[in-house]
């Protein structure tokens, strides 16, 4: 069979984003080829970022299964995409799939007529199997009952779901991602750092996070698998990595014998990854260096304990100072993340938020609102949480991109979205850190301290 995998355009300028090669799709040809079929890549953002490109791709190939990945915020580009396939003229199916959908199969079935097929969790074979169950000819229901983790419709024209296959605990197993999919020319001229993947799945349950549900239980690459793919990209002529794993380093041993391996093969590759404040301990921060690590990605997320407590965070703000510290004096940058109008938040808890980020001093920071995406338990209980969602189906339109999808009972979406712009403007001028602002800090600090917000930070 012909697959066609296509990459959603963006609703604005993808030039101002990252823009990496899409693993999801990679891993899935590895499996898809290895059974004999074909497949082929669309990356609608380096081809215009518009839909027109589609046609002649579709008109070519002729494929028999198109498949398209989203996240929430890229879903009605997707559905964009699946219409356009079956405006084509070719007589393709669509499959869904990604952490978005995972989490909304029936409804996406029911609400979207172009779609035929959603693939639940990590799909590598049950693609396979799909594609096995679709050709030639028509797909037989008995055949669609038998692919594991799938949404369909029925003869009868109800959805049907069949169980999805238990998680790949030896991830080595799947193998390393096709990146021959990939015209890599315009990724790498647009960026030297690349996604590898080393993990699946994150032992923290944060209830905002759709991974919470999706990962389950994490499972991890072996060191020499994960350098091995290294030096691959290396050839391929990245200059940089970002280990995209919810936590590289949540088994601390794995994270010290990749560190190891790289320095045994004298891999001089920098790179970066995510890591969970509960996780940067001296050892393995200093191995991480040491292998050519350059930055950490945390995300802090509030300055407010009860806060930290009701997402199940499972950190406290002066913990979050304290492996702040740790990770900086082992020589790396640090890149923290913050969600602005999380529960409880105010005026003066953002405007203390601030404060608490001069305090730390990271290198990066980012300001997220709070998206409460299908999956997890700020969207299916936003009341628990303070917050309410006017557009249940907020993910079908691109409002999104002006305005954040929720407001809480303490700020409006207004005044979120000019609290991200504030935080923004504040973190990049050249003020922020200035010694006069700093010299106030103990002040305001102290006056945010004592104000119950948070408890006092050690030192
Ligand atoms: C790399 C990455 C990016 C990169 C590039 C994404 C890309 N093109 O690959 C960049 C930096 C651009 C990015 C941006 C964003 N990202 Co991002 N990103 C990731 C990250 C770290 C890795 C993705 C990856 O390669 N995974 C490895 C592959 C193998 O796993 P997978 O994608 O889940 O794919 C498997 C299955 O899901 C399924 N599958 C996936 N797609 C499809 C499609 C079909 C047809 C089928 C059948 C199956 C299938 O099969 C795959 C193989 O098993 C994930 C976290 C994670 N752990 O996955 C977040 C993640 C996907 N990102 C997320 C978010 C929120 C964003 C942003 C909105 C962030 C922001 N605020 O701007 C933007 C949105 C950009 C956009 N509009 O698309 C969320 C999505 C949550 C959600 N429920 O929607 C995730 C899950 C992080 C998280 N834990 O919250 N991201
Ligand atoms: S630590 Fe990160 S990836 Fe893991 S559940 Fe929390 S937010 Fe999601």
């Amino acid at each position: 069979m012909r697959v066609l995998f296509v990459n959603p355009h963006y609703p604005h300028d993808p030039f101002t984003l990252l823009l990496h090669p899409p693993l999801c799709y990679a891993y899935m040809s590895t499996h898809l080829k290895a059974a004999g079929h074909e497949v082929r890549h669309a990356d609608l953002p380096f081809l215009g970022n518009t839909l027109d490109a589609l046609g002649p791709i579709l008109a070519d190939y002729r494929p028999d299964l198109v498949g398209v990945t989203s996240v929430a915020q890229s879903y009605c580009q997707a559905l964009e995409i699946a219409a356009a396939v079956k405006n084509s003229g070719v007589d393709a199916k669509v499959v869904f799939g990604g952490p978005h959908v995972t989490f909304l199969p029936t409804e996406c079935l029911t609400r979207h007529a172009d779609v035929d097929y959603v693939l639940l969790y990590d799909a590598e074979q049950s693609i396979v199997e799909l594609c096995a169950a679709i050709g030639p000819g028509r797909a037989e229901e008995a055949a669609l009952r038998k692919v594991s983790g799938l949404a369909f419709r029925t003869d009868a024209g109800s959805v049907a779901l069949t169980p999805p296959a238990p998680p790949l605990m030896a991830l080595d197993e799947l193998g390393r991602p096709d990146r021959s999919i990939f015209d890599l020319a315009p990724y790498l001229a647009y960026d030297y750092e690349t996604v590898v993947m080393t993990a699946r799945g994150c032992p923290s349950r944060c209830t905002f996070c759709s991974t919470t549900i999706a990962g389950r239980k994490p499972r991890w690459n072996s060191p020499v698998h994960v350098v091995d793919e290294m030096e691959e990209v290396a050839e391929l002529g990245f200059q940089s990595i970002f280990f995209g794993d919810d936590t590289f380093s949540g088994d601390p041993k794995r994270a010290i014998a990749i560190s190891a391996e790289i320095r045994a093969r004298g891999l001089d590759l920098p790179w970066t990854s995510n890591m969970r404040a509960q996780d940067a301990k001296p050892a393995v921060l200093e191995a991480m260096r040491e292998a050519g690590a350059y930055r950490v990605f945390m995300g802090f997320e509030s300055i407010q304990k009860a806060t930290l407590r009701l997402i199940k965070k499972g950190a406290t703000p002066e913990r979050m100072i304290e492996k702040a510290r740790l990770v900086m004096d082992a020589g790396l940058e640090l890149h923290a993340s913050f969600i602005i109008g999380a529960p409880g938040d105010t005026d003066e808890t953002l405007a203390a938020t601030l404060d608490y980020i001069r305090l730390l001093n990271p290198t990066v920071a980012t300001f997220n609102v709070m998206e409460p995406r299908p999956g997890t338990d700020v969207f299916s209980r936003p009341e628990q949480y303070g917050i309410e969602i006017p557009d249940r189906y907020w993910y079908e339109s691109t409002g999104w991109l002006y305005e954040p999808v929720c407001r809480t009972t303490t700020l409006t979406s207004t005044q979120i979205r000019d609290w991200v712009d504030q935080c923004y403007m504040e973190f990049c001028s050249p003020d922020f850190r200035a010694p006069e602002r700093l010299a106030t800090l103990d002040d305001a600090t102290s006056q945010w301290r004592s104000s119950g917000l948070v408890e006092p930070v050690a030192g």
